[in-house]
């Protein structure tokens, strides 16, 4: 399938019960774990980017509030039109967040209404989809734009959140820590630092750590379309170290400067841009 990369446990596991003489069989995966994040509306993806998985992993960010690519789908396409939404990108895209959010609150004066309750109304409806769309067993947590509060209405039977915890799939351990952190763009799910390191503290040691943001390194905080440095947790860095899980997962960032790189033997990768992608990434061991 193009577009769809692998990454593998395999020699990295103990196989020995699998047989390893040079006559035995070539080695399957006996597990595969399909990963995305950042699907932003993509619910008519996700059924088939679960194909073929024995666990389906969303790192966050289901909600499609700004097409960036296409102004006027999105939330507030569809209440404003492409060429207002265009113009919020360019002063954001310029860091002028003060006068984004004064464009962005002349909009919402000339819809009239409230304007909670319409958001609200718009994100039920995609949340609906999407939860809709998931696999069984998804095991998922928040990204920085979601709705926490909503999700109680949506999880359903096979469909797993969560944050700050673990599990264990395929005889590894998930950690999973979802959220972002604050910004000059306060969207909807942003916690404090301190907040975000007890979460990550909590989840403790894992074999695959999941989160919606990446670790702060530069390179892969940095976004090479957005031209801007997204926020990256010193608290995951420090747990890498601290830790050492195999693999740590994430999104976020939609065009990384690097996607995926090692840091003392943990492989950190940004596992994809699901809304421009609408494949997965592959773990198998
Ligand atoms: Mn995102």
């Amino acid at each position: 399938m193009p577009g769809i990369r692998t990454a593998s446990l395999i020699g990295r596991m103990d196989r020995s019960s699998r047989g390893d003489g040079p006559l035995s069989a070539p080695k399957l995966p006996a597990m595969r774990v399909h990963v995305v994040s950042d699907v932003h509306g993509r619910a008519d993806a996700l059924a088939a980017a679960g194909e073929g998985a024995d666990a389906f992993v969303c790192l966050g960010d289901l909600i499609l509030f700004i097409d960036y690519h296409d102004h006027g789908r999105g939330i507030m396409g569809d209440l404003f039109g492409a060429e207002a939404v265009g113009r919020m990108i360019e002063l954001r895209n310029a860091q002028r967040f003060d006068e984004a959010r004064e464009w962005s609150r002349t909009l919402w004066a000339s819809l009239g209404g409230d304007r909670t309750q319409i958001v609200e109304a718009a994100i039920r409806r995609q949340y609906e989809a999407l939860f809709a769309a998931f696999p069984t067993p998804t095991y998922l947590t928040f990204g920085n734009v979601d709705l926490p509060h909503l999700y109680p209405e949506y999880l359903r039977d096979g469909v797993t959140l969560l944050d700050g915890q673990t599990t264990t799939i395929g005889g590894l351990r998930f950690g999973f820590v979802g959220g972002g952190l604050q910004t000059p763009m306060r969207t909807p799910y942003e916690i404090d630092d301190d907040a975000f390191a007890a979460k990550v503290a909590a989840v403790g040691e894992v074999d695959v750590l999941c989160c919606h943001i990446p670790p702060h390194i530069p390179e892969l905080v940095y976004d090479i379309e957005a031209r801007r440095f997204e926020r990256g947790s010193v608290a995951i860095l420090e747990a890498i170290h601290a830790t050492r899980p195999r693999y740590v997962l994430f999104g976020h960032v939609h065009q990384p400067l690097t996607a995926s790189l090692e840091i003392d033997g943990t492989r950190c990768v940004n596992v994809g841009h699901f809304h421009a992608r609408g494949t997965p990434f592959v773990l198998e061991w």
